[in-house]
């Protein structure tokens, strides 16, 4: 067995127990599968330990602890089981840093992983006067990678149109000396060479260091093939690859075109044969698991990207837009081919609300909607919905008088800091900044160490920001 292959034999196994455990659900429970997704650092791992928690405490914490809770006076029981074939999110793990004597962030997770919130509860239906039975409503909480839905556009593009992309953004004035080395290095391949697997793991190696490059040091999101740039997602460098455009010399102008437009054994046929294992992947992907998660919640971390400018921002766009065309499979007549069933509710949510005052949270959902498009939002105007959202409030607000006026401010403890500091953190912008304001807005949005919470918060939701909103649209009714 190659390298190639066995590595491709244990990912699709792992995505068809995935599919194949979210197909499974018994008739006497009802069951909700909630997927939470985003870049890496947008929130992820810190949204699902935070909401379920909430879910398992909510029942006999004060009301205003968690508003929306539609089982609070009903529930009998709430336990925390795994979801069968999906590895188990580290739960009590994450939410012991979060209440430990020196709080910290959760450590990050990787991968897919699940965790199934079963409530039982008196079942409140029609019927409420009427002597209820007990019933069981299971909430999947799943988490995985929005990198893996960077790659969508990507099975739509042969290998190379996508290299010629790849290659005009690499030209681009924020990426270009991150660029160099694999470009380089790409301009003295022969395609038509025999196949060298050590020669193509190495420029590979270059264009992943690229990649993760313009993550780590820039920012920059858009990223692809997306799972090449993530931490701990290991890569065999025998089954990577990097985009070989046919702009340059040398290169017969079908080259790339399709698996057969190389000839057998060279360094081209290698690379068309790891991209199409590849896209096999993301389709699988998006056949077994992505349509199988019927309410999904998006996390977009809009503020980090605000605060590190104009190109960051841009780029976090982008790689918005391509993830929410993921989920309009209108867009997508690729999509329309794969087994899939729908996503019936999108939570898009700007996270990490508490890194500005309460008085810009409404200007946060409106750079969130400038940023998805009116587009999308109207054409999934029935399943989509917009949310500003802290899942651990680490700040609270106040108003001091500036020049005596009244100022909203932020009462928190900023990132590497030990003392509580008073933060303005400013105006946000309720649309995406023009060009040539950039210069004159000045963010202080800062980072924050986590709350001091304590044992007290054990069985009591943690402070937070319209959390159980999110809940509240998941699970409205869409209509008819
Ligand atoms: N203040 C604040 N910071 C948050 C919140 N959620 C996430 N963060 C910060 O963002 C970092 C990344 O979050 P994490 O959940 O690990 O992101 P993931 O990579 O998407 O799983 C955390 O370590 C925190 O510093 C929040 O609700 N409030
Ligand atoms: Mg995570």
């Amino acid at each position: 067995m190659t390298p190639l292959s066995r590595l491709k034999t244990v990912a699709d196994a792992a995505l068809e127990s995935v599919g194949a455990a979210l197909d499974a659900t018994p008739l006497s429970h009802r069951r909700h599968r909630i997927a939470v997704t985003g870049l890496q650092r947008s929130g992820k791992t810190v949204f699902i330990t935070a909401f379920a928690h909430a879910l398992m405490t909510a029942a006999r914490a004060p009301m205003t602890a968690f508003p929306f809770f539609p089982w609070r006076e009903h529930v009998r029981s709430v336990e925390l089981l795994e979801i069968p074939g999906v590895p188990r999110f580290p739960f009590e793990e994450r939410l012991a840093q979060l209440l430990g004597d020196t709080p910290a962030w959760p450590a990050p997770t990787t991968g897919l992983s699940g965790l199934r919130v079963r409530i039982r509860h008196d079942d409140v239906g029609l019927l409420r006067s009427v002597v209820s039975s007990t019933v069981t409503t299971d909430l999947d909480l799943i988490d995985y990678p929005g990198e893996w839905l960077l790659d969508l556009p990507m099975l739509g593009q042969s290998f190379r149109d996508w290299s010629r992309q790849m290659e005009e953004l690499a030209h681009s004035a924020g990426r270009r000396d991150l660029a160099a080395p694999w470009l380089d290095a790409v301009r003295g391949l022969d395609a038509e060479a025999p196949e060298n697997p050590a020669e193509l793991a190495r420029i590979a190696g270059l264009y992943r260091d690229y990649l993760v490059r313009c993550r780590q040091e820039r920012g920059l999101c858009f990223v692809q093939p997306g799972r090449f740039a993530m931490e701990g997602d290991t890569v065999d460098p025998h089954a990577s690859f990097f985009p070989l455009s046919t702009v340059r010399a040398g290169l017969g102008a079908n080259f790339g075109a399709g698996i057969g437009a190389a000839k057998r054994g060279t360094m081209g046929a290698a690379l068309l044969a790891r991209h199409a294992a590849y896209l096999k992947q993301v389709r699988q992907f998006y056949g077994d698991v992505f349509g199988r998660l019927g309410k999904q919640v998006l996390l977009v971390d809009l503020l980090s990207a605000l605060q590190q400018g104009r190109e960051p921002f841009a780029d976090l766009g982008l790689a918005i837009r391509s993830i929410s065309d993921a989920f309009e499979e209108l867009k997508h007549p690729l999509l329309r081919l794969l087994p899939m069933a729908k996503v019936e509710r999108l939570a898009l949510v700007a996270t990490k609300a508490d890194h500005v005052t309460a008085d810009q949270h409404a200007n946060l959902v409106n750079l969130l909607r400038d940023m998805v498009g009116e587009p999308f939002l109207l054409a999934t105007a029935r399943q989509s919905g917009l949310l500003a959202v802290a899942s651990v409030k680490a700040t609270t607000d106040l108003k001091l008088k500036v020049n005596d006026l009244a100022t909203p401010f932020l009462r928190g403890i900023p990132a590497g800091r030990a003392e509580v500091l008073d933060i303005q953190p400013g105006v946000i912008p309720g649309t995406i900044p023009a060009a040539d304001q950039w210069d004159e807005t000045g963010f202080n949005i800062r980072r924050f160490e986590p709350p001091r919470l304590g044992p007290g918060f054990a069985d009591r939701p943690l402070p937070h920001v319209n959390l159980d909103k999110v809940l509240q649209f998941l699970l409205a009714r869409t209509g008819p």
